[in-house]
C-alpha cells in the first residue's frame, strides 16, 4: 500500500513539472529561439540514482544497494526519512569503494508533508561508468537514498548529443583542437574595472568583506553587495595606459605562452570590448574609450600568439537578474535540493528576466565577439550552474555557426565542452582518466583579478613544477596574471614568468608538441593543485631531488625533466635495460651528448655542462626503431 501511495505521489509530482515547464514555455514564447531542433520534455530526476530501503541487502544496521553509474561524475547522497521516524541524533555511515564518510543526520529540507531529506556534504565522484556498491550504516529509520548529481555538473537529457558531436568532431574543431595540444601553456587575464580597487573597497580588504563567497579580487562587487549604481562608478575612471597591450602580448611570447585568453566580460557584466548590445562596456563607460579587447588580439596576433576570450554567460551581476537563481530554487525546492547561492545577485538584480538578459545581451555579445576577432581560437565560458541544457547548447552552436575554428570550454555548460578542466588550480591525478582533452587554469598568487596586498607569489620553480606536472599527464596550463587598473602587471609576478619563460625556450622540444609517455612520473608521489583556497591556506613547501623526473615525448624521442640542477650521475629506472632501446642521450639546450650507460635496474646518465642558476634540465633520449 505504501509503495502505491509512493508510486502515486512520484507521478503527481512529475506532472506538476511538466505543466511548470509548460506554463513557463507558454509565457516566454516570444523569447524562445525556434532555430534548435530537439527540444524535449526532460526530466532531471531521471538522473537520480533512487535507492528504497525494501531492496537493499541488510545485515544488522547496514544496508547494501548495488547500482549502475551511467554518468561518471560528483554527486551527493540524500537519505529521505519519514518525518515522524526521523530521529537527528542518528550517525550515518556511507561506504562506496574508495570514499567513506560518517556523517550525522540533518534536517536539510522537507520536500512534502511526510518526507523530509537529508543531505550530505560530503561530495562523492564516480571515475567510471558502470557497477558500483553502496552501503549506509544507520539505525534511523529511512525510507530511501538518493544519489543526486553535483550542482557543479548537471547533467542534461542527452538529446543535443548527435548534433553537438557532428560539430565537435568536424575538421575546423578537430585542427583548432590539434594546435591547442600543442599549445601547452597559455596566459589568462584577469582584468576589470574592479583591478582598479585592488580588491579593497572602501578601505576593506576583500578577505574581509561582510558577505559570503570567494575573496579573489574580481569577486568585488559580490563580496561586499555593492549596489548596481554605485560599482559601475567605476568605470569613470578606467582609464590604463595604451601600452597594456603590446606589453601584455610581449611577456606571453616571452614567457613561453603559445595563446592568450582575456576577461572579455567578467560575472560583474562589464564588458572589455565595444559592445553594440550594451553600453555598459569599455568604449561607452570609460575615458578610454578604445576596444581594449581588440587592442590586445591584435598585439597578440603581432606576436604570433593564439587569441581567445572568457565570457561569464551565467553570471552578470549587472544585467543578469539573480542568474535565474528564483527559478531553479522553486523546482530544487520541490525537489528536496539545495540551490547554491554563491555567484548570483541576489543582493539588487536587474529587474528583467533571465531569459532577456541571454537573449538581449550574452547570445549578442557572443556573436559581437566572433565577428570583431575573426582570428579568435576559444571562448572561455564561465559562471554556469543555472542555465538550461538548451541555453547551453545554444552557447556552443551559435559559436561554430560563426566561426568553427573557434573551441569551447567545459564551462559552456553539461557536456558541451570541446574539452576539459579538472577545476581552477586543479590537477588531475595520473590516475584520472579523462575522457576529453584537459587544461588547468591557474594563479600566480591567490587571487585572479589584481589584489594590491596579496604577495603570496608562486615562485618560478613552483610554477614550472606545476606546468611539468601538467605536461607529464598530457594537459594544457592556463596561467592566470592579474594586470592593476592601468593595465600594468605586477612587476614581481612578470619577473618569475620571464624567469620560467626562459627555462622553456632552453627546453622547448621537450614541451610543445609533446604526448604523455607511458609512464608519467618517477620519485616521490604526486603532490596535488587542489584548488585556490588549498594552496593559499598551505603554501608550498615541496622539494625535489635528482631522483625525481617527469617523462614527455614526441616521435621516437623520450624527454626526462628534472627539476634540479646538480651535476653528477643520475638514475632514471623508467629507461632501464629492457624498457627501452637507446641511441642517443642529449641535455637540451646546448644539444651536447651525454656519457650514459643502460643496465637492467637503470639508466645512468652523467650531467654536465649545466648552467649554475637553472631550475632545472630536461634531457632528450631517442630511442631505436621505435
Ligand atoms: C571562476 C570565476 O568565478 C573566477 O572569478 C575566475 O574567473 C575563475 C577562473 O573561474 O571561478 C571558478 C569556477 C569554477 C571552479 C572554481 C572557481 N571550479 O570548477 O572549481
Amino acid at each position: 500500500m505504501r509503495s502505491i501511495i509512493h508510486f502515486f505521489s512520484k507521478k503527481l509530482k512529475k506532472h506538476h513539472l511538466v505543466l511548470a515547464v509548460l506554463l513557463i514555455s507558454v509565457s516566454c514564447k516570444k523569447n524562445v529561439d525556434t532555430s534548435l531542433s530537439s527540444e524535449q520534455k526532460f526530466d532531471q530526476t531521471d538522473n537520480w540514482i533512487v535507492l528504497d530501503k525494501t531492496d537493499a541487502i541488510k545485515k544488522d544496521n547496514t544496508y547494501s544497494w548495488n547500482f549502475n553509474v551511467k554518468h561518471p561524475v560528483k554527486y551527493v547522497v540524500q537519505m529521505v526519512s519519514n518525518k515522524s521516524l526521523y530521529n537527528s541524533k542518528n550517525h550515518v555511515k556511507v561506504t562506496i569503494v574508495g570514499q567513506e564518510f560518517k556523517r550525522p543526520l540533518l534536517k536539510s529540507y522537507a520536500i512534502n508533508s511526510n518526507e523530509i531529506v537529508s543531505e550530505f556534504k560530503k561530495i562523492v565522484s564516480f571515475s567510471k561508468i558502470g557497477e558500483q556498491t553502496i552501503s549506509i550504516k544507520t539505525a534511523a529509520n529511512f525510507k530511501r537514498i538518493r544519489i543526486i548529481p553535483h550542482f557543479e555538473n548537471p547533467i542534461g537529457s542527452g538529446g543535443y548529443h548527435q548534433e553537438w558531436l557532428k560539430m565537435n568532431q568536424s575538421d575546423e574543431k578537430q585542427k583548432a583542437l590539434e594546435q591547442f595540444k600543442k599549445a601547452k601553456l597559455g596566459m589568462f587575464i584577469h582584468w576589470g574595472i574592479y583591478s582598479q580597487a585592488g580588491g579593497v573597497w572602501k578601505n576593506t580588504r576583500i578577505n574581509y568583506a561582510p558577505y559570503k563567497g570567494p575573496k579573489v579580487a574580481e569577486w568585488l562587487m559580490h563580496a561586499f553587495q555593492i549596489p548596481r549604481e554605485e560599482y559601475s562608478e567605476l568605470a569613470k575612471t578606467f582609464n590604463p595606459d595604451t601600452s597594456f597591450a603590446q606589453n601584455i602580448a610581449k611577456l606571453a611570447k616571452q614567457s613561453g605562452m603559445k595563446y592568450v585568453v582575456i576577461t572579455s566580460k567578467h560575472h560583474d557584466g562589464f564588458a572589455l570590448f565595444d559592445s553594440k548590445s550594451s553600453e555598459y562596456d569599455i568604449v561607452d563607460a570609460t575615458p578610454y574609450k578604445a576596444d581594449a579587447v581588440k587592442e590586445l588580439y591584435e598585439a597578440c596576433l603581432r606576436e604570433g600568439l593564439d587569441f581567445g576570450v572568457y565570457y561569464s554567460h551565467g553570471n552578470d551581476w549587472m544585467d543578469g537578474t539573480d542568474g535565474n537563481y528564483n527559478n531553479v530554487k522553486k523546482v530544487n525546492d520541490s525537489l528536496g535540493i539545495y540551490t547554491h547561492p554563491t555567484g548570483k545577485n541576489l543582493w539588487g538584480p536587474s529587474t528583467n528576466t533571465h531569459k532577456e538578459y541571454l537573449q538581449n545581451k550574452a547570445y549578442p555579445q557572443v556573436k559581437e565577439l566572433l565577428n570583431l576577432l575573426p582570428e579568435l581560437r576559444l571562448i572561455w565560458f564561465d559562471g554556469t550552474g543555472f542555465i538550461t541544457e538548451k541555453q547551453a547548447f545554444q552557447f556552443y552552436k551559435s559559436v561554430y555557426d560563426i566561426n568553427p575554428n573557434v573551441l569551447v570550454n567545459r564551462r559552456v555548460g553539461y557536456s558541451f565542452g570541446d574539452y576539459l578542466d579538472a577545476g581552477d588550480n586543479k590537477i588531475p591525478s595520473s590516475s584520472d582518466t579523462l575522457e576529453k582533452y584537459w587544461e588547468t587554469c591557474g594563479t600566480i598568487n591567490n587571487s585572479w583579478g589584481y589584489k594590491s596586498y596579496d604577495n603570496d607569489w608562486k615562485s618560478p620553480k613552483e610554477l614550472l613544477y606545476y606546468f611539468v606536472d601538467i605536461l607529464s599527464k598530457g594537459g594544457n596550463y592556463l596561467l592566470n596574471i592579474g594586470p592593476d587598473g592601468k593595465g600594468k602587471v605586477p612587476e614581481i609576478s612578470a619577473q618569475n614568468l620571464r624567469e620560467i619563460g626562459k627555462w622553456i625556450h632552453q627546453n622547448r622540444d621537450a614541451i610543445y608538441g609533446t604526448s604523455p609517455w607511458k609512464i608519467t612520473k618517477e620519485g616521490q608521489g604526486e603532490t596535488l593543485l587542489d584548488g585556490t583556497g588549498h594552496r593559499a591556506a598551505k603554501g608550498f613547501k615541496k622539494t625535489f631531488t635528482s631522483k625525481d623526473f617527469w617523462f614527455t615525448t614526441k616521435e621516437n624521442k623520450v624527454y626526462v625533466i628534472s627539476l634540479t640542477n646538480t651535476e653528477g650521475e643520475i638514475l632514471i629506472k623508467s629507461l632501464r635495460k629492457g624498457e627501452a632501446t637507446i641511441e642517443d642521450v642529449k641535455l637540451l639546450g646546448n644539444n651536447k651528448t651525454l656519457n650514459w650507460q643502460q643496465n637492467k635496474n637503470e639508466l645512468k646518465v652523467t650531467i654536465t655542462g649545466l648552467p649554475k642558476d637553472v631550475l632545472g634540465y630536461a634531457l632528450e633520449v631517442t630511442l631505436k626503431n621505435k
